[in-house]
């Protein structure tokens, strides 16, 4: 039979299957002769994949038309403080360590179908799609980001929350051995974020698996992380484990650490002023001048409608 290598073998061949597989596994296992068998090549997928490679995303109308910053910047200028704090080199000096595979996400609390999903099957719920977004940290820098993601709300149709689910919590992993930032004082460990319903279910929320069209680096959250693009960069919790339908607004590891300094909503917001840092401009990582903040990083028009009762200042 012919006998193809790896780099010869068109991405829309292989399976999603061996999506997250390493490139190296793939390569042993074009070694075993495993892809001699019709199952890797069966069944089409535009969520093909070679060598951490994602195929056939689609284009969003959501992604802003800003430049994204360089793979290299996003990469090596991290938060994740499991991995170390107050120097963002160390997260990609780290993150390495941390294990991504076999990973299950446990969905649960306030639904009518809890389910446990392997990240392999997280993939397949909706079309991967890129979005460029801009992440503002509440330090007063941001980036462009070119995310590989879908829909949360996706996930979330999956186990159909019951009408007395209000929020939304996601728990992120813990992994002492690679994870010197664990022994730190600084947060509640696990790291967790919360959203509300509405907020989860928004179009413009997304799980990011990727970006720059590949699989998530570690230190950017693999194999899974929250974005939601008008809330300070803290609300996207990073290789996330657990996701939980409460009735009650969750605790959140910011929040505790610092009440006043972290709010629950962390909605980007010019006007409300933080202790430390300015949040009416901000620095693009690599550029020297400063840009203006803009309400809800730039989405107001989608996202101030779902605050309309609400006191943006009290509710920071
Ligand atoms: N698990 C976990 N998630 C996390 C953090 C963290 O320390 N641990 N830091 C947050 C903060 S403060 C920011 S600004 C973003 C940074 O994402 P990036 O490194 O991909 O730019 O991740 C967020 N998610
Ligand atoms: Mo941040």
């Amino acid at each position: 039979m012919l006998i193809q290598r790896p780099e010869d073998i068109l991405s829309s061949e292989i399976t999603p299957r061996t999506l997250f597989d390493g490139r190296r596994e793939f390569i042993k296992a074009a070694g075993a002769g495993v892809l001699a068998g019709a199952a890797l090549f069966a069944g089409l997928s535009r969520r093909a994949w070679a060598g951490g490679k994602f195929t056939d995303l689609q284009k969003s109308p959501h992604s802003i038309l800003e430049t994204p910053n360089s793979l290299r910047e996003i990469t090596t200028y991290n938060n994740f403080v499991e991995f170390g704090f107050g120097d963002k080199g160390q997260p990609a000096e780290r993150a390495g360590a941390m294990r991504t595979r076999p990973w299950t996400v446990s969905i649960e609390g306030l639904v009518r179908k809890p389910r446990t999903l392997a990240i392999e099957d997280i993939l397949k719920i909706a079309p991967l799609e890129e979005r460029i977004y801009r992440l503002r940290c509440v330090e007063g820098w941001s980036m462009v980001i070119p995310w590989v993601g879908f829909p949360l709300a996706a996930l979330i149709r999956q186990v159909e929350p019951l009408g007395s689910a209000k929020y939304v919590e996601f728990i992120t992993q813990m992994e002492p051995a690679a994870m010197p930032g664990l022994n730190l004082p600084y947060l509640d460990w696990p790291y967790t974020e919360g959203l509300r319903l509405d907020e989860a279910l928004h179009p413009l929320t997304i799980m990011a698996v990727g970006l720059y069209g590949e699989v998530l680096p570690n230190q950017n959250g693999a194999p899974l992380r929250l974005v939601v693009p008008w809330k300070y960069g803290f609300k996207s919790g990073k290789s996330i484990v657990r996701i939980r339908f409460t009735d009650k607004q969750p605790r959140t590891s910011w929040n505790i650490a610092q009440p006043e300094e972290y709010g629950f909503y962390a909605n980007v917001n010019p006007d409300v002023s933080h202790p430390r840092w300015s949040q009416d401009k901000e620095r693009r990582i690599g550029e020297f001048f400063k840009r203006r903040t803009l309400p809800f990083n730039g989405y107001a028009d989608q996202v101030a409608p779902l605050y309309a009762d609400m006191d943006l200042r009290k509710f920071y």
